[in-house]
């Protein structure tokens, strides 16, 4: 008997090392298994419209929701005598939850918005805004990522205590797609409008990850996007200057705006780094940690093929910065709508050979056929 009851005990030993063994093993797979059980949480709590999940002080590294604190905007009203807003934002959280949820609608992200205006625009409803910014979103058929972007940029500016509109510059037609062109249209449409004191030129793909990433001008011209998911969170060579970059209407005017000449992917953000600098000013950047973005992922767009031109276009970027620019830029304004969340600017930027109708004018014999009482 005493021989069974130690072995009983030796067997009993041996399952308990093995469960411990493969509890152990298990626990990463475990824990990434109740994060998706959270993430499932997370996304219907975007869908069903409900504010203020997650922490306001979000230091974790999941970050916080993005809407945290804002539905107590909504109950301030504005009065005459009011005082500039503070130096920093008392709703900055640091980082912020970015996930891309299938059936978000750009109803939704209205309903979470309820203080933002026709084309887009807010103030501060407690506080006289210190900062006029406007956001230019070059496009063209990528409403599904400009709706992820919208959802996150609204309550993301909203944070910081900005006077903000967002402007979408859609280039109309099948032509060639021109990011700088497009930006440079955006500049001119948006002075015409109003005052604003910063630009932020920015991508349609890119969300930030960190309120903190003040979306406010510097002294010289700043490149946000810095640390992108894509590139690991770092830069990808010292010089580079694309994704979101700020720029004031003096700095826009000192380096005569963009170049109009880059049709297709590549290079002209190059481009416009090296006229920041022909310019005489500098790049300036926020840290690593705070400049941080996710890119939505998406293939290369039709009509948006690499330019086999970006190389030699560069070389010339000292010769020609000068006399092509913000003075040359030629395009055809089709509309202007002031829609709930963003002005829609559509434009015919032509192709490489100019500006040129959309669609062909009728012949004259055509036009005197089509006239009405015939
Ligand atoms: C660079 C592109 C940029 C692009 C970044 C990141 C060129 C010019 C040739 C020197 N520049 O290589 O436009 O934003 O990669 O993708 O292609």
């Amino acid at each position: 008997m005493p021989t069974l009851t130690s072995k009983w005990r030796y067997l009993i030993m041996l399952l308990g090392v093995q469960l411990i063994v493969m509890a152990l093993l298990s626990r990463e797979t475990y824990q990434k298994r109740v994060t998706y059980f959270f993430r499932i949480f997370r996304k219907l709590d975007v869908l069903s419209g409900v504010s203020g999940s997650g922490t306001a002080h979000g230091s974790n590294h999941t970050g916080a929701d993005v809407y945290a604190n804002l539905s107590q905007l909504a109950l301030l009203s504005r009065s005459e005598d009011m005082r500039y807003c503070p130096n920093t934002s008392p709703l900055l959280s640091g980082p912020i939850h970015v996930s891309f949820p299938s059936g978000l609608t750009l109803a939704q992200v209205e309903r979470k918005n309820p203080l933002v205006v026709r084309g887009g625009r807010y103030r501060p409803p407690d506080c006289e805004a210190r900062h006029r910014t406007a956001i230019i979103i070059p496009h063209r058929n990528r409403e599904k990522h400009l709706k992820f972007l919208l959802y996150y940029l609204h309550p993301f500016l909203q944070r910081q205590q900005l006077s903000y509109g967002i402007y979408v510059i859609h280039q109309a037609g099948n032509y060639t797609f021109n990011r700088a062109k497009l930006m440079n249209i955006g500049f001119r449409e948006a002075m015409r409008e109003m005052d604003w004191d910063c630009l932020f030129f920015h991508d349609v793909d890119l969300i930030p990850e960190d309120d903190r990433n003040t979306y406010t001008c510097d002294k010289n011209p700043k490149h946000a996007a810095i640390a992108m998911d894509k590139f690991g969170y770092k830069l990808p060579y010292k010089a580079y200057f694309g994704g979101v970059s700020a720029l004031s209407p003096l700095h826009y005017l000192k380096m005569n705006g963009f170049p109009n000449n880059y049709w297709g992917w590549g290079g002209e953000d190059d481009d416009i780094g090296i006229r920041v600098s022909l310019a005489g000013m500098s790049i300036s950047r926020p840290s690593l940690r705070i400049g941080r973005y996710k890119m939505i992922k998406h293939k290369l767009d039709e009509g948006n093929e690499v330019n086999p031109k970006r190389f030699s276009l560069l070389a010339k970027t000292q010769q020609t910065w000068k006399s092509d620019g913000m003075h040359s830029v030629e395009y055809e304004l089709l509309s202007r709508e002031y829609l709930p969340l963003y002005t829609n600017i559509t434009v015919n930027i032509g192709t490489e050979r100019g500006l040129r109708p959309l669609t062909p004018k009728p012949k004259a014999k055509e036009r005197a056929e089509n006239r009405p009482g015939r």
